[in-house]
């Protein structure tokens, strides 16, 4: 673990990138400059917020996250990977979003965005999870806009495969005003259905516990708040699935207070079910998200 005077001295920059012990004494990179601002805890190279200037927060943390060592964190942009979903006994979405990882660069751009960069490399206890040497990068660039690339490199001598996902969750005013756009006509596996394959038609609208992994998505999605009066844009690319979930009030969770389903909505950025990803040794992979407020 990097300390905080090391890491200020080694990554921080004046007047808009400092490191510092933040919720629950996780170690955070707080990034403030006039385009936005910013938090990133080193845990999991985990964003717990970014708001640009003149806009409401974008992402939503529960009230009742736990931020301690090791525990997931509810909100934000969980990282899932080596795997998206439950396998076998070792946890949901992988053990990456659990493990503290190094900062390896930081630097402000032409644009006066701030590009941070953090990664995660294989370790006994990783390689005791998942039995594979690689190299996970992360890079944030926080201005108008947030880009958010996750590199896999596959460092070892065997091929591996990999379901990963930026798990974004959004602020939105009201989930029941709240809509999806751009998965029209898409096929989606219904997690509240037994995974049963359906198609989409029309917007994503909610009125309860929606759970779906959308197949052959490439392109946009927009989420449409009436009640914030925004439209949040989420680009990508080198994925082919995406996750929308609102875990309605039926999906009781000791990391989300009761009601809180109705301010958010999460839209994922992922490789997940069939859409998995396998490298050779020496490949590598970019899952990248740019989200933008409109
Ligand atoms: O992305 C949707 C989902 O897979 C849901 O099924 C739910 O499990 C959610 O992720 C949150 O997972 P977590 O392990 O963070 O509680």
């Amino acid at each position: 673990m990097q300390f905080i005077a090391t890491l200020n001295q080694g990554f921080g920059i004046a007047d808009c990138l400092q490191f510092e012990n933040g919720p629950g004494g996780l170690p955070v990179a707080s990034i403030t400059t006039s385009q936005a601002s910013a938090q990133v805890a080193l845990q999991g190279a985990h964003l717990l917020s970014w708001q640009p200037a003149g806009q409401a927060p974008v992402l939503w943390v529960s009230t009742a996250a736990e931020f301690a060592p090791g525990k997931p964190i509810r909100g934000g942009v969980p990282v899932c990977w080596p795997w998206f979903g439950p396998l076998a006994d070792k946890g949901m979405h992988g053990f990456a979003r659990n493990l503290p990882w190094a900062v390896r660069a930081s630097r402000r751009d032409a644009d006066g965005q701030v590009v941070l960069c953090l990664g995660l490399q294989d370790s006994d206890h990783t390689r005791g999870l998942w039995d594979h040497r690689f190299d996970l990068e992360l890079q944030f660039t926080i201005g108008p806009t947030l880009g958010m690339a996750l590199t896999t490199r596959n460092t070892g001598s065997t091929d591996f495969t990999v379901t990963q996902a930026l798990h974004t969750y959004f602020k939105v005013g009201d989930i029941r005003q709240t809509c999806v756009r751009g998965l029209d006509g898409c096929a989606y596996l219904d997690k509240v259905q037994a995974m049963a394959r359906l198609q989409q038609a029309g917007d994503v609208r909610f009125s309860g516990e929606t759970d779906r992994v959308y197949l052959d998505t490439p392109g946009d999605c927009v989420v449409d708040d009436p009640v914030l009066q925004r439209e949040i844009r989420i680009a990508k690319q080198g994925s082919h699935s995406t996750v929308v979930w609102n875990p309605w009030s039926e999906k009781v969770m000791a990391d989300m207070a009761p009601g809180e389903y109705q301010g958010m909505v999460c839209v994922e950025t992922c490789n997940a079910g069939p859409d998995a990803i396998t490298l050779a040794p020496g490949q590598q992979h970019g899952l990248r998200a740019s989200i933008s407020v409109l």
